[in-house]
């Protein structure tokens, strides 16, 4: 069979470039497909198209219930293929099929189509109140912003690219999206299918390249109103020093370091399995993972036991099969550092209880493949309970009190997720409430849903994206004073 070339997409056309990446499976090194490199001189060219399509104003001056239309389009283009895309992205970057299937694939449609449906009833235009005493008043715009640039990492990529382009397109936006070297593709079929359905030329960009050249010149570009990232804290901030220069306004969905806290009264029938698949569930590469589970001291023992077991019982191997649990980390090197995390954890005197090493055999010769791992005593002051590991490898702390736990658990520069377990249903809310988190799941994790807000507090981001206000995010207010006591009828 041969392998699939993309090319890059600038104001209309597909267009290749004398460099190309070879995109290759996690799982057995297998070429994929190959994708054109962009550089600086296709930032440069996507940015003038989108820009001149801006100010052409097709796009901005299509009525709201048409550009909603559209992205409801393609959102049911992508639901369409759903199995296809999901099979694409599994062997892209690894992640399990049962996965890209729900998550991947899945919740993007869905809130695709939320946002399309949050479009067609925001208000763009309305009256404010009067202005006294002068007969006069107010009217309230929602304008969009300009030129959007969208950088996006390889682990979760279709929902974090329709967090940023569904509300920037929905609110009349162009947008100029990287998405990241090691997988581009799924960004690279969305759009072909916003060109299915009609979206025109300049409005939408991709721009395949490296990070530290396509991405940095990006998101300095003096034309670019808006740089909406996913990725490491380390590039967050520095997108956020370039965005400086030229006052751009600016969105980052960083890392995260989740406490999980069980309670002495929760159910460990469901509690055990909850932690393992809070920490471990897209192969432990999510940045709203929980992935410091806190236990109180009188149940340790038993909780770690119960950890151990389970873990046993997972199917690390190939993530095609609908009977994997965990699949192969993005690359060598992602790898090499979670195996170097869980070496620094000993050095400093935590234990590993289960997993710990890449798994042995011939299936996994090939794979970037690290075993499901619980690593125990572990203290808050130790590197795995302070820095994201973004691997199948939870660590696990004790507590006394659950004032101390609500401690060990803010005691973090983090604040993208947390959780709570217990049966009380009083105590476990009084819990959540005290913890610092943009996102708090009571009894069960990775909850994300279309109508609520997904970001962090502390070094974890800066807003909100998908939700209420997802559009928000994506507009100037204006506001228009019409005094009537004279000029104007
Ligand atoms: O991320 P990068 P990496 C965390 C996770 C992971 C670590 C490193 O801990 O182990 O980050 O992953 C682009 N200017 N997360 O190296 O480098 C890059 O091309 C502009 C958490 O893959 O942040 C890609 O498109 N852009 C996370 C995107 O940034 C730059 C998801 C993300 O890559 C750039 C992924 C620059 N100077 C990793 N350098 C989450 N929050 O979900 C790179 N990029």
């Amino acid at each position: 069979m041969s392998v699939p070339h993309y090319p890059l997409h600038i104001n209309g056309e597909w267009v290749d470039t004398d460099d190309k990446y070879e995109i290759r499976s996690p799982a057995t090194g297998e070429l994929v497909a190959t994708v054109a490199k962009g550089g600086v001189a296709e930032v440069d060219a996507a940015v003038a198209a989108a820009k001149a399509a801006h100010a052409e104003g097709t796009w901005r001056n299509t009525p709201p219930a048409e550009r909603a239309a559209l992205i409801n389009d393609v959102a049911l283009r992508l639901g369409g293929r759903l199995e296809e895309l999901a099979a694409l992205q599994t062997r892209e970057n690894g992640v399990t099929i049962r996965v890209t299937g729900a998550l991947h694939i899945g919740l993007s449609v869905a809130q695709m189509q939320y946002l399309a449906a949050q479009a067609a009833e925001y208000e763009f235009e309305k009256s404010g109140p009067a202005i006294g005493p002068v007969p006069a008043e107010g009217i309230l715009r929602r304008e969009p912003l300009g030129v959007v640039a969208a950088i996006v990492p390889w682990n979760i990529p279709l929902l974090v690219i329709v967090w940023k382009v569904a509300p920037a397109l929905a609110a009349g936006n162009t947008v100029v999206l990287k998405p990241d070297e090691h997988a581009p593709l799924i960004a690279l079929e969305l759009m072909k299918e916003f060109e299915a359905a009609g979206l025109p030329k300049g409005v939408l960009n991709v721009v395949v390249g490296d990070g530290e050249d396509a991405g940095a010149h990006l998101s300095a570009h003096p034309d670019v109103r808006k740089v909406a990232f996913t990725g490491s804290t380390a590039v967050g901030k520095s997108i956020l020093a370039a965005s400086a220069d030229t006052v751009k306004q600016v969105t980052l969905e960083l890392g995260g370091k989740g406490p999980n806290i069980l309670l002495e009264d929760a159910d460990l029938d469901v509690a055990i399995d909850g932690a393992i698949y809070a920490c471990m569930a897209n192969n432990g590469q999510a940045c709203e993972a929980g992935t410091r589970l806190l236990v109180p001291s009188s149940r340790r023992d038993e909780i770690v036991d119960r950890l151990v077991a389970r873990v046993g019982t997972m199917t690390v191997g190939d993530p095609m099969s609908l009977a994997t649990d965990i699949g192969p980390l993005i690359t060598a090197e992602q790898r090499d550092r979670v195996l170097e995390h869980i070496a620094i954890a000993e050095a400093q005197g935590a234990k590993v209880a289960a997993g710990g090493a890449a798994p042995e055999g011939a299936e996994f010769a090939n794979g970037n493949f690290v075993q499901p791992t619980v690593v125990v005593d572990v203290t808050n002051d130790m590197r795995i309970a302070r820095e994201e590991v973004f691997g199948p490898v939870l660590a696990v702390l004790t507590y006394d009190t659950v004032e101390e736990a609500v401690a060990i658990a803010n005691d973090t520069e983090y604040g993208l997720s947390a959780g709570v377990w217990g049966t009380d249903e009083e105590k476990v809310l009084d819990v959540a409430r005290q913890l610092e988190a943009g996102m708090v799941f009571v009894n069960d994790w990775h909850v994300l849903h279309p109508a609520y807000p997904f970001g962090g507090y502390k070094q974890s981001g800066l807003g909100r994206e998908g939700g209420p206000d997802a559009l928000d995010e994506y507009t100037e207010q204006k506001y228009i004073s019409v005094d009537r006591s004279g000029g104007v009828e």
